[in-house]
């Protein structure tokens, strides 16, 4: 069992400059980040893309500032079905071994060349449930690759459709995973990666070119029900696991390769308070 860790002081640190470095190609020079605004209360995080890609978001808050973050981050590419696989051995490439892939909710590194549906295989795990608001796998939030990631397939049958929070017991085959009837607490690692994601594609998809309005709500047992939970927890998560190096360069990779847009909320880890 774990417990519910209690929630931080906000302290959001500046990843920002790693990450554009890790990635060469698709990031401007770093925009001054003033010294001293590491360890800052509540101070907004600074980043490379503030004064071009998020020029219209900059000063907003609530409603508005998920506006303007919709309207962003709709400008993109999108991708088939088919090519996920692909596209998920390069976003999601081991650091230490470039012929394997990280698997979300294990954290197990696993050879590329065992994608598939059989038993001790990876595919396609969809952390927004695909069954909530039934989007499918037609190009758009069911090919989108910023909630995508390559899972074990027996893990991923085991999440299935829940949403997520706290509580359970122990997942076989992860580090350390849990889940009950009606939910799914990822490993620490991820928590935030995956809050992240989630209110990435709340945000993204807003009820426009025929695909559902995805929402986050409080709930476990959505269904199929277009919204996910919980919100509360998936905020916890936000700030109790802020975007490591694996996420940011995630983010560059999927907006320099793929889809030409990013997910906000791994560069701007405080705009999830400042909408929800
Ligand atoms: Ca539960
Ligand atoms: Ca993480
Ligand atoms: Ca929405």
């Amino acid at each position: 069992m774990s417990s519910p860790i209690p929630r931080f002081v906000r302290r959001w640190k500046i990843p920002v400059i790693a990450a554009a470095l890790l990635v060469g190609t698709a990031a401007p020079a770093a925009s001054a980040a003033p010294a001293g605004v590491e360890g800052a209360q509540t101070a907004a995080t600074v980043t490379a893309y503030d004064d071009t890609y998020y020029q219209g978001a900059i000063g907003k808050s609530g409603t508005a500032l998920k506006s303007a973050l919709h309207t962003i981050i709709s400008d993109q590419s999108k991708i088939s079905y088919s090519a996920v696989w692909e596209a998920l051995k390069v976003t999601d490439q081991d650091p230490n071994n470039t012929g394997n892939v990280i698997l979300l909710y294990s954290g197990v590194s696993r050879s590329k060349s065992l994608s598939g549906g059989n038993t001790g295989n990876w595919n396609r795990e969809h952390v927004w449930a695909q069954s909530h608001g039934d989007f499918g796998t037609s190009a758009g939030p069911g090919t989108d690759l910023h909630h995508l990631r390559p899972e074990d397939v027996t893990v991923n049958s085991i999440r299935g459709n829940k949403d997520f929070d706290w509580g359970g017991s122990a997942v076989s085959g992860t580090y350390t995973s849990y889940t009950d009837s009606n939910s799914f607490e990822p490993r620490n690692a991820v928590k935030g990666d995956v809050a992240r994601m989630i209110l990435y594609m709340a945000v993204r998809y807003e009820g426009g070119d025929g695909w559902p309005n995805l929402e986050p709500n409080d709930s476990v047992n959505n269904g199929s029900t277009p919204y996910h939970g919980r919100l509360s927890v998936l905020k916890q998560w936000n700030e109790q696991d802020p975007p490591d190096a694996f996420e940011q360069r995630r983010n560059e990779v999927i907006y320099g390769t793929y889809q030409h847009n990013r997910n906000p909320f791994i560069d701007h880890p405080e705009w999830v308070e400042a909408i929800w």
